[in-house]
């Protein structure tokens, strides 16, 4: 019997930051290190330190202007993006992760898991120089309107995100179909063994066999869900395509 010729990954990664050892345990753990190790997808974390500006591997600098903290200087960014890939000009898609970008969301997601590669920049201390902004970010992503030490955390989730949309990541494509946010509501309740827990019964429609009633039931509970939680995802006008089966009011 032989084995399986490794694929070529669908998607590589390669992220930039000054804390690589941030990732080793997201990376290497559960999905992402099957897949990474099935060759379905390859990430590369790149210290940012290793094009640092001088032997003391400093990447930051007191802000023009004053102020509290230092900034992240533009040279090692850019420097590593061209030992990397060249000229600016060919690197791939590119996203800096910042408390100011776009909020991420699914769809922003699966544009990103379309891409080839993706280039992955991480900031830290208080920000990034401007012109790191300018010249090397194509997409700006924040994951939501609080405050964390740094893009390491949210690069993570991205990476995440992402990966479970390339092909052979996620083993069963209809789990990653039917889950929350894909068809726009969110998910209905699970149930497995026991029956009958600490008082608390599964509903007997799960159990009666009749997958219509199944289907109309989970259907029904997201509904309900959605409305209750995110009322910000109930889109009344989306119902033309079926993608949200919201029935009329
Ligand atoms: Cl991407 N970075 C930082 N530092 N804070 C955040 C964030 C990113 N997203 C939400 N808060």
């Amino acid at each position: 019997m032989t084995t399986d010729p490794a694929p070529t990954p669908a998607l590589g990664i390669d992220v930039l930051s000054i804390f690589p050892e941030y990732f080793t345990g997201p990376l290497d753990a559960s999905l992402l290190g099957k897949a990474r190790a099935r060759g379905h997808l390859r990430v590369d974390v790149h210290d940012l330190r290793g094009w640092s500006v001088d032997r003391h591997r400093t990447v930051d600098a007191e802000p023009y202007g004053g102020g509290a903290g230092m900034v992240m200087r533009p040279e090692p960014f850019v420097h590593a993006v061209e030992d990397l890939y060249g000229t600016l000009a060919d690197r791939p898609r590119t996203v800096l992760l910042t408390p100011r970008g776009r909020r991420l969301d699914q769809a922003l997601v699966a544009e990103l898991a379309r891409e080839p590669e993706l280039l992955v920049l991480c900031g830290r201390y208080e920000g990034i120089d401007e012109r790191v902004h300018q010249l090397l970010a194509h997409d700006e992503v924040s994951l939501g309107d609080y405050v964390l030490a740094g893009g390491e955390v949210a690069a993570c989730v991205l990476i995440e995100a992402v990966s479970r949309l390339v092909p052979g990541v996620v083993g069963n494509v209809d789990s990653v179909a039917a889950e929350s946010f894909a068809g726009g509501l969110l998910e209905h309740p699970h149930y497995t063994r026991p029956p009958t827990f600490r008082g608390l019964t599964v509903p007997a429609v799960l159990r009666s066999g009749d997958h219509g009633a199944v289907a109309a039931w989970r259907r029904a509970q997201s509904q309900a869900r959605t409305r209750a939680v995110r009322p910000d995802l109930v889109d009344e006008d989306a119902g033309d395509d079926g993608s949200q089966e919201l029935p009329p009011r």
